[in-house]
């Protein structure tokens, strides 16, 4: 009867109260609150929802909600636009008109269940429910009433390109235009104001979790930490095993565990492959005595994971010498990165992203690399530029690359609630500048950590990275995810 599960259709899936799985309908309602209070009189929000991709002709993906859109309705259904009108008028300080496709008896027997427009208002909180095909006109006489706009997607209309096409082919709404096209010409159409980008206003609000949303956060890790686990073993059972067996395996593991997708294209990086950031062809065969590079993490109810470990491969699920070596000195700059992702710590990303630099430097000359220590910089250039080129962390949720908001800009503070990734590595490369025992040695290992007010919360505790662990799980002898 419904686009979507629902607590009285699914409760397999949710409990009574919830909208979506884990995220009460209140908690939606006080988004809406929250983020039309900071905003000043005078603001119209419209915030269009996703539209099916296509991998070729009519081949379809899998449908997944535009994040803004999701945070703001959790309304499921593609070619959805959300209009917030900020007013004093009515039971609430802000109208809300959700427009949808409705009820469609040709189109649910192809593709499924549409929720009616009276359903959406009961069940989303909408004042109003309207079709899609009505957004053109319904917007066009809405924008002269208002001072300020806020717009989501931004790109293409907030910067006023004339006529500028979408390349989203057009959903069936009436007017013959797709819902973006119907935003750009209606935007076109009045002359003031420029509109904002609705996206920065929400990222200020998405960037610190509830309590709800971290519990899903927490259990899409536990998920893909499970995978992570089981795959160390399932990497160590049989001689090349092909990198794109032990990403099916993880899959796998991750769907019946009832994860939606992916949260990004797994990375499975055995030996030098692992010296490519993202590398995700996955189709070489694991080498004996190898380590294999996996970056992998699953997207559950809403939310993402993203999780890296390195590990030893068939037969002896030991890691090396100078394997270890390097392990430890990138396993040294987690800890210690991660026992600072707390408010008291007064830190931001940058700063710990520079302190990661410090420690793998440090700990690197340990082993008879001749790198400059101290700050990050110029100084020191073969650790940032060469043998960790990337940053150490960035903001995780409801997308796997959060959008910077004030308050979790690269160069603010810690706060209490944001969930952020912890993700040093090494990978040093075949060069007679480096003790040629490392050579094409990768090593990342990266976990998701919720920042406290005093201490860090490990959401993806539950993946082993301590070395005994590591090999205790390849070696299947840990007596969690074993076979
Ligand atoms: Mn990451």
């Amino acid at each position: 009867m419904y686009g979507q599960p629902l607590a009285k259709t699914h409760s397999h899936l949710m409990a009574p109260h919830d909208l979506t799985p884990g995220i009460p309908r209140s908690e939606y309602e006080e988004r809406r609150e929250k983020l039309m209070e900071s905003l000043p009189e005078g603001s119209l929000v419209v915030c269009l929802g996703g539209t099916i991709k296509y991998m070729s002709q009519e081949i379809f993906y899998k449908f997944r909600q535009a994040s803004d859109f999701w945070y703001l309705t959790g309304f499921q259904e593609p070619d959805a636009a959300l209009i917030l009108e900020k007013t004093s008028q009515g039971r609430r300080s802000y109208k809300m008109t959700l427009f949808c496709e409705g009820k469609n008896a040709h189109k649910e027997k192809w593709e499924g269940a549409r929720t009616g427009f009276d359903d959406v208002v009961t069940l989303f909180g909408a004042d109003e429910a309207r079709d899609s095909s009505l957004f053109y006109t319904h917007l066009k006489g809405l924008l002269p009433l208002y001072s300020r706009y806020y717009v989501s997607p931004y790109s293409v209309q907030g910067r006023r390109r004339k006529r500028c096409r979408s390349l989203v082919p057009s959903s069936s709404v009436g007017t013959g235009l797709s819902l973006q096209e119907a935003l750009d010409r209606a935007l076109d159409e009045v002359q003031s104001p420029i509109p904002a980008d609705l996206k920065r206003e929400v990222a200020r609000f998405r960037a610190i979790k509830s309590v709800n949303e971290q519990t899903v956060l927490r259990k899409a890790a536990d998920i893909s930490a499970m995978a992570h686990t089981k795959s160390m073993r399932f990497a160590n059972m049989q001689p090349n095993l092909p990198e794109a067996s032990l990403a099916a395996h993880f899959e796998y593991l991750c769907t019946l565990e009832g994860a939606q997708r992916m949260a990004y294209v797994p990375v499975v990086a055995s030996g030098a492959n692992s010296l490519v950031i993202h590398y995700t062809s996955n189709d070489n065969l694991l080498q004996e005595g190898d380590l294999v590079l996996i970056d992998a993490g699953c997207e559950y109810n809403g939310y993402t994971s993203d999780i890296t470990r390195t590990y030893p491969t068939f037969p002896s699920g030991r890691f090396t010498t100078a394997q270890a070596e390097i392990y430890n000195a990138v396993l040294v700059a987690l800890k210690h990165c991660t026992a600072l992702c707390r408010e008291t710590s007064k830190m931001s990303m940058y700063d710990l992203h520079v302190e990661s630099c410090k420690i793998l430097a440090r700990e690197l000359n340990k082993l008879g690399f001749n790198l400059r220590e101290g700050n990050a910089g110029p100084g020191n250039a073969e650790v940032e530029r060469i043998l960790y080129p990337h940053f150490l962390s960035h903001p995780i949720g409801i997308d796997l690359h959060e959008a910077y908001g004030n308050r979790s800009s690269a160069y603010s503070s810690l706060q209490a609630g944001m969930v952020i990734t912890v993700e040093p590595g090494i990978y040093v490369p075949p060069s007679s500048l480096f003790p040629s025992q490392y050579h094409n040695i990768g090593v990342r290992i990266e976990d998701d950590v919720l920042i406290g007010k005093h201490d860090p919360v490990v959401l993806s505790v539950n993946a082993p990275k301590e070395i005994v662990d590591v090999e205790a799980a390849c070696q299947g002898t840990l007596g969690i995810g074993s076979y």
